[in-house]
């Protein structure tokens, strides 16, 4: 994974340098998150979609940015006292904890509004202007009322979730911009669509194994490791796969959810990345 994060890394840091102008207390606001030492996932994700599908993975490097932008801002702003009130996040003090909370508030609105930027501000050379356009509404729908913004709400207002309403939210809060990630990887690809039919269900079932391995992370996992506290989700009476099924089960779910994933990838013949991704994500320990 490291070339990729290595790629959107350093794309990233040409996005918010500091300006020596009135206003560079946003610019360290919205560094200091974006680069206190995430997994680049959803970035990961797309560039593997871009290159399985033979195209270089530079091609989707400007909405690769914007994605991990529009997810620090969630970070950002699920931390802050109206919502999770958390003190600690990538193993450093969350940015209202350091930059107060106006500043966070406006850091991660700032985070947004730049990923659109990032996103359309390009050549795109040997892109069809129609796929960017494509891309671009992928994205906003992604991470709004009818995406990540659904979940949270969905997540705020239920209490004693079910199975299938945990899933419902999970698929919006978390599964959106995963799902995001890989549909505009092979758009801007020039994906036809079976198969990005194909990267849909992969990246959906991936999205589920991921939230499920999140729930047992907090259960069993490491601090140090996680860079937050674990316990939170019993702590705020959270219903989690591990509350519903057990820790056991959790794993066997998590398990199942990856087959699935790696299985929708069947058509492809370059899709070894994306599947050791997926067998990486069930085993990881932050
Ligand atoms: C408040 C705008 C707003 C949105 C809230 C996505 C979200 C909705 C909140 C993020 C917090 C959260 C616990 C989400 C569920 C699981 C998840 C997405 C965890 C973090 O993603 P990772 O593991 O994080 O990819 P890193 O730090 O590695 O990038």
């Amino acid at each position: 994974m490291q070339k990729y994060i290595d790629l959107v890394d350093s794309a990233l840091r040409e996005c918010v340098k500091i300006k020596d102008n009135p206003q560079k207390k946003i610019y360290e606001a919205m560094g200091y998150s974006l680069f206190a030492g995430g997994k680049r996932l959803r970035p990961v994700i797309m560039m593997m979609t871009a290159k399985m599908l033979g195209k270089e993975p530079e091609i989707v490097l400007p909405f690769a940015c914007a994605i991990e932008m529009i997810h620090t801002y969630s970070l950002i702003h699920d931390d802050l006292p109206a919502m999770d009130n958390d003190d600690l996040r990538r193993g450093k003090p969350t940015n209202h904890k350091v930059y107060g909370e106006a500043t966070a508030i406006l850091a991660g609105d700032a985070l947004l509004t730049l990923a659109f930027e990032t996103a359309i501000s390009c050549d795109f050379e040997g892109v069809c202007k129609k796929s960017v356009i494509r891309a671009a509404a992928e994205l906003a729908k992604a991470a709004g009322a009818d995406g990540m913004i659904g979940g949270q709400i969905v997540d705020i207002d239920s209490h004693d979730e079910d199975e299938e309403l945990l899933k419902y939210l999970h698929s919006l809060k978390t599964g959106a911009l995963i799902r995001a990630s890989g549909v505009i990887g092979a758009i801007l690809s020039g994906a036809e669509g079976k198969q990005i039919d194909a990267i849909d269900g992969f990246c959906k079932n991936l999205g589920i194994a991921f939230q499920i391995q999140d729930d047992i992370l907090d259960v069993e996992g490491n601090e140090a490791d996680l860079g937050k506290p674990i316990g939170s989700d019993a702590e705020n009476n959270k219903s989690t796969y591990v509350t519903l099924f057990g820790i056991e089960k959790a794993r066997s779910l998590s398990e199942e959810y990856t087959r699935k994933a790696i299985h929708c990838l069947d058509i492809f013949e370059n899709s070894g990345e994306l599947c050791a991704l997926a067998e990486k994500l069930i085993r990881r320990k932050a």
